[in-house]
């Protein structure tokens, strides 16, 4: 409960210094006393509105007898009333981004935004979605901007709502992916409440996610607002892509407008993202046309159906293999030049690699070894490198996601998708017809070589396909049977890699790829904003949610369930942390194996996450439907092929009964 229950302008009234008039000191102490009571939070503006015209009685616990006594005083109706606060043409503002949702855990520092969004703007365009945490507010959206290519909104608490939203704000930053943020604040202090609002207001709210938003603005006034506001939008979308934040002070907020007339909302007009130079682009062909073993490294580059049209186009005018490192769906995984399963072999006899908006481009051609940090080369010496990314564009020096320096031959700045028309042009017009030969000729064999591809990654698939509990690879392709026939969306397609390597793929919404930063804690709100994109899509969302992520922040599951966002979670309960099970392996092995000492509290702190969870009883309100968590027999019931499950979690949505036939034939592994 919010102790800053009551009037803004009552408590603006009760801190006016000695000189009062009794009314006032009366008011001052029914403000203790209501605030004692856990009087409900209102919004300044509607609780006047609605109001009778009497204070009301104080709490007979107050313990304040000699005020609790006094007569209340009477005042005007409509006296405080503010029909029109600044917050509403916040909300005017907003409406013009064209943003569809808003993610939100309520905070006082925000709470007229929250009220206009709701009262005034109608609950539209955005809409609000209630999450049960910051990071999940943040990670929601974060997931929603890949599913639906465009933004969402979030609003959060000044302080403590972004203090909990910077690890999922981080993770954006790091996934290149657009969240428009906005968070209340308490700039004036001569006008905040004495306690709460003091510990939640903060000279400069931004400091605390500076180095992972992209931009970020306190605006002074409303005019300052509309064109922040716009101007944060416009930079979140521009590639890079990343979060903004606008901090809302809470009078500009909450006052009555005051020459509206004189107020102006810029128009939004996208800026074109950058293409790659064409002299750059002339060489960078050259290059590839006369490259005897090319390769495209495609890693966050396509962002729609258009980005991995222009990758095939152009693979094809090459004849190159594309690895897919998976940031985004780049290429569909059955197109015969898709030899992501070969990275590390075309890597190595790579004489020319062209990269796209590669995450870690040194990773690619060197690693280093754990733990004794052996350094290898993974390419030849003299592999000439190109490189289209925006990432020289942008970068901030503290938080190291940009990874180890890599000399490249040709870096060229330009937005990947907006620049590959542009290649591939030029690599038309480099193709002599005898080169034209030598590419058509390597068609057959990369035909061949994709099916050897597949073909072997069934067979490993195959491994210990019997076994209970079953396989990753058995659970990866069990849900597949399950989803071919709709139109689906992995919404977090990094986590079981089986699905990348078996499931065929197409559209740009179907492997949406990870975190970015690797902030566990991402996976489920993420799934749950894709879900959200995919509804209005008309698509089917599916997910791989391990434990340990899913117990960062499970109250998501209730927002799923609440807004009516239908998802398949596919529990993937291994009961640990199990990659810091394997560190904590790794480390014990390599100190304690002469003594004889391996393993033995290898997994403290780290295992029995998911034990004991009875993940098909959790309770997170109606309209979820759970399954398994009986154990082996019940699961084999549920799904009929006599194999370990654990639980699938299929919210409901309106018009179509829990996909029941999903249900039916769906399982999890309990490992
Ligand atoms: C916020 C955060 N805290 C801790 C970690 C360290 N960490 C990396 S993987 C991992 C375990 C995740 O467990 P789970 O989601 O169950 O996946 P599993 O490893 O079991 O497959 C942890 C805690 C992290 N990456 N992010
Ligand atoms: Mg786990």
């Amino acid at each position: 409960m919010d102790k800053h229950a009551g009037d803004k302008n009552q408590g603006e009234a009760s801190e006016q210094g000695s000189e009062e008039p009794n009314s006032n000191l009366d008011r001052r102490n029914f403000l203790k006393t209501a605030a004692a009571a856990g009087a409900a939070a209102v919004t300044a503006a509607s609780q006047v509105a609605a109001s009778p015209n009497t204070v009301a009685e104080p709490a007979a616990n107050s313990g304040d007898e000699s005020t609790a006594k006094k007569p209340k005083e009477k005042k005007p109706l409509g006296e405080h009333t503010i029909p029109r606060p600044g917050s509403d043409f916040m909300v005017d503002v907003i409406k013009t981004l064209n943003l569809d949702y808003v993610a939100c855990n309520p905070g006082s520092s925000f709470r007229s935004l929250h009220e206009s969004t709701v009262n005034y703007g109608g609950n539209k365009k955005p809409e609000l979605i209630t999450c049960m945490h910051e990071e999940s507010s943040v990670a929601l959206a974060h997931g929603y901007a890949k599913a639906a290519g465009k933004p969402m909104a979030v609003y959060a608490h000044g302080t403590v709502g972004l203090q909990h939203a910077s690890m999922a704000i981080y993770n954006a930053w790091c996934d290149r992916v657009p969240i428009v943020m906005y968070a209340g604040n308490g700039v004036d202090a001569n006008k905040r409440r004495p306690g709460t609002e003091w510990s939640h207001s903060v000279q400069d709210a931004a400091a605390l996610v500076r180095d992972f938003v992209k931009w970020d603005d306190m605006p002074g006034s409303l005019q300052h607002f509309a064109e922040s506001a716009v101007r944060a939008y416009k930079l979140a979308t521009t590639s890079p892509m990343e979060p903004t934040l606008i901090v809302a002070d809470m009078e500009l907020q909450e006052s009555s407008i005051e020459d509206e007339a004189a107020l102006r909302i810029p128009k939004l007009v996208p800026t074109i993202p950058a293409q790659g130079d064409a002299g750059a682009l002339a060489e960078a062909a050259k290059l590839l046309v006369n490259a005897k073993s090319p390769v495209i490294l495609a890693d966050r580059a396509a962002r729609t159906q258009n980005g991995i049209k222009r990758l095939v186009e152009l693979a094809e005018a090459l004849n190159v293999p594309v690895v897919d490192l998976g940031g985004r769906m780049n290429f569909p995984s059955r197109h015969y030049l898709c030899h992501t399963d070969a990275r590390r072999s075309l890597v190595r006899e790579a004489d020319v690699v062209l990269m796209l908006e590669v995450y870690d481009p040194w990773g690619q051609f060197n690693s280093v070894g754990d733990p004794h940090h052996e350094y290898r080369r993974l390419a030849k010496p003299d592999v000439k490198i190109i490189s289209i990314s925006m990432s020289d564009v942008y970068i901030r020096s503290n938080y190291q996601d940009f990874q180890r320096f890599m000399p490249v031959d040709l870096p060229i700045v330009g937005d990947v998708e907006a620049t590959l028309p542009l290649l591939t042009e030029a690599v038309k017009r480099a193709i002599t017809p005898a080169i034209k030969s030598a590419v058509d000729a390597r068609a057959p064999k990369h035909r061949e070589t994709q099916a050897k591809l597949i073909a072997t990654a069934k067979e490993e698939a195959a491994i210990g396909w019997d076994l209970s509990p079953i396989t990753t690879a058995r659970m990866a392709m069990e849900v597949w049977n399950v989803i071919k026939d709709e139109n689906w969306s992995l919404a977090v397609s990094d986590r079981i890699a089986w699905a990348r390597r078996l499931w065929p793929t197409t559209e740009h919404y179907q492997m949406l790829g990870g975190s970015g930063g690797q902030g566990v804690g991402y996976g489920a709100p993420a799934a749950v904003g894709a879900a959200l994109a995919n509804r209005d899509r008309g698509r089917f969302t599916v997910t791989f949610q391990p434990d340990g992520d899913l117990m960062y922040a499970p109250g998501v599951l209730w927002t799923a369930a609440h807004h009516k966002i239908p998802i398949l979670f596919v529990m993937h309960n291994n009961r640990a942390y199990h990659q810091e099970v394997m560190h904590l392996q790794g480390l014990d092995r390599q100190r304690h194996q002469q003594s004889g000492h391996r393993l033995r509290q290898a997994g403290a702190g780290a295992r029995g996450v998911g034990r004991g969870a009875d993940y098909g009883a959790v309770e997170t309100g109606g309209g979820i439907e759970a399954g398994g968590g009986g154990g082996e027999e019940r699961a084999a019931g549920v799904v009929g092929c006599g194999l370990s499950g654990e639980v699938i979690w299929v919210p409901t949505c309106a018009g179509r009964s829990c996909f029941g036939d999903l249900w039916q034939s769906a399982l999890v592994v309990a490992a």
